[in-house]
């Protein structure tokens, strides 16, 4: 607990204030909730697929595999796909598209999903516990039950959907022979590691509520957490899906929020290797860069960047050395960037400055950023946390992270590069 007192209070400048001008002259025009209505905005984005040169920065978010700089906000739907298919082929493994057909229910106790693709089906379950009042209510789905504080969650007005990842991508097996309902499609020899597989499972329960026609709960209003191992899936769940409207990862460590890059040089932190062989959680071909995180055409900067401009809480623990606080706080900094360039600085908040060093404790420091969270980017009241308290600890610094500055986007058209944007889904623009 020692050095906590002197912890570092950052507020953000600049941007953030810059973004709440926009927003406050925007709201009449603007919807109140900043999600998509579609899972990938840049799905139809003809991007590079190359891996850039080796690099031992964290690589700029703004510059596209052909070298080029982007310049506007429309410009991000591409290049945030670019991260995104770099990000599936080194990291995580390949998030299949939706599936051919899926069905399922929603009621004030459950939803049920049933997938079918590529000729095979599954199944899974999640169960469902309502605030008080009346519906429908946004919800958060919540990974693995560890951690996340329910009753904050329900007095601010969501529905909680406990959601068990494991009966997804089930923990303990050998990458070769992967188990649950993600793998009885895609092969239990699929490539993509358990985060993903647990990603993809979130993204068929919001299939299910956009589907049900919104009586029970809200398809435009849906967050996602969890702590740990439940963390990083929260983390994956939030950045591969565009629907997800608030995105909260726990104390989720290596393989979670904690910059790659960063990792090797935090003493104590889980090492990569480890990261990588405890449970198939990251894709097959990390296993390439468990000794060279320099390679990776991305790291997790990028991924809190492919959350912008929606909700994110980040929540961390310093108190843990095997958690990577420090690499966590380099990655949120420096994916904070992109919602400073998008104009919603505001909508990311980071909190490591805790006095529990219990790992997954319930915490009297998150519950208003929770509670204020929730309100603002599932309920569409009030205002963001908008708070980076950095552990002093463990506070990573940024510019020695980075050679990139950051631009200010501009609006209007796309500009320069091969890449070309088909998005279908509302436009999420800057916050309100
Ligand atoms: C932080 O998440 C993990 C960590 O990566 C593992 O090394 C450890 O075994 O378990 C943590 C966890 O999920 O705890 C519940």
């Amino acid at each position: 607990v020692a050095g906590l007192a002197s912890a570092a209070l950052v507020p953000q400048a600049g941007a953030a204030a810059t973004a709440r001008t926009t927003a406050a002259s925007a709201a009449a025009a603007s919807p109140a909730l900043i999600a998509s209505s579609v899972e990938d905005e840049g799905a139809g984005c003809a991007v590079g697929s190359n891996n850039p040169a080796s690099n031992s920065l964290l690589p700029d978010p703004f510059t596209r595999l052909d070298g080029t700089r982007i310049s506007t906000v429309a410009d991000w739907t591409c290049r945030r796909e670019e991260i995104k298919q770099r990000a599936e082929a080194t990291v995580y493994g390949k998030k299949p598209a939706k599936p051919a057909t899926v069905t399922g229910t929603v009621t004030s106790s459950s939803i049920t999903v049933n997938v079918s693709d590529q000729g095979r089906s599954s199944s899974f379950s999640a169960s469902v516990s309502l605030p008080s009042g009346s519906g429908p209510f946004p919800a958060v789905i919540v990974l693995g039950g560890l951690g996340a504080d329910t009753a904050t969650i329900k007095a601010a007005g969501a529905a909680i959907i406990n959601f068990d990842p494991t009966t997804v991508g089930k923990e303990g097996t050998p990458r070769t022979n992967k188990q649950g309902a993600f793998y009885s499609i895609y092969g239990s020899n699929s490539t993509t590691g358990l985060l993903m597989a647990w990603s993809w499972g979130v993204s068929r329960i919001v299939d299910v509520i956009q589907q049900s026609g919104g009586n029970v709960l809200k398809a435009d209003a849906t967050g996602v957490t969890g702590c740990s191992r439940y963390g990083k899936g929260a983390f994956v769940a939030g950045a591969f899906d565009q629907r997800i409207a608030l995105t909260m990862p726990i104390e989720s460590g290596s393989g979670g929020t904690d910059a790659f890059r960063s990792i090797p040089q935090e003493s104590g932190s889980q090492p990569l290797s480890s990261a990588y062989s405890e449970q198939p959680w990251l894709g097959d071909a990390f296993g390439s860069y468990t000794g060279n995180p320099a390679g990776l055409p991305v790291d997790t900067h990028e991924i809190v960047g492919m959350i912008a401009p929606r909700g994110a809480l980040i929540m961390e623990n310093p108190h843990v050395d095997w958690l990577g606080a420090k690499s966590g706080s380099v990655a949120a900094l420096g994916g904070a960037e992109v919602y400073k360039a998008l104009g919603a600085g505001s909508n990311i908040s980071y909190w490591s400055d805790v006095a529990d060093g219990t790992h997954c404790a319930v915490r009297p420091e998150w519950k208003a950023p929770l509670q204020q969270s929730i309100q603002k980017f599932l309920l569409g009241t009030g205002n963001p946390p908008n708070v980076f308290r950095i552990a002093s600890s463990k506070a990573g610094n940024l510019s020695q992270w980075r050679n990139w500055t950051t631009p200010t986007l501009t609006s209007g058209g796309t500009s320069g590069g091969t890449t070309t944007g088909t998005s279908t889904g509302t436009s999420t623009g800057t916050s309100s």
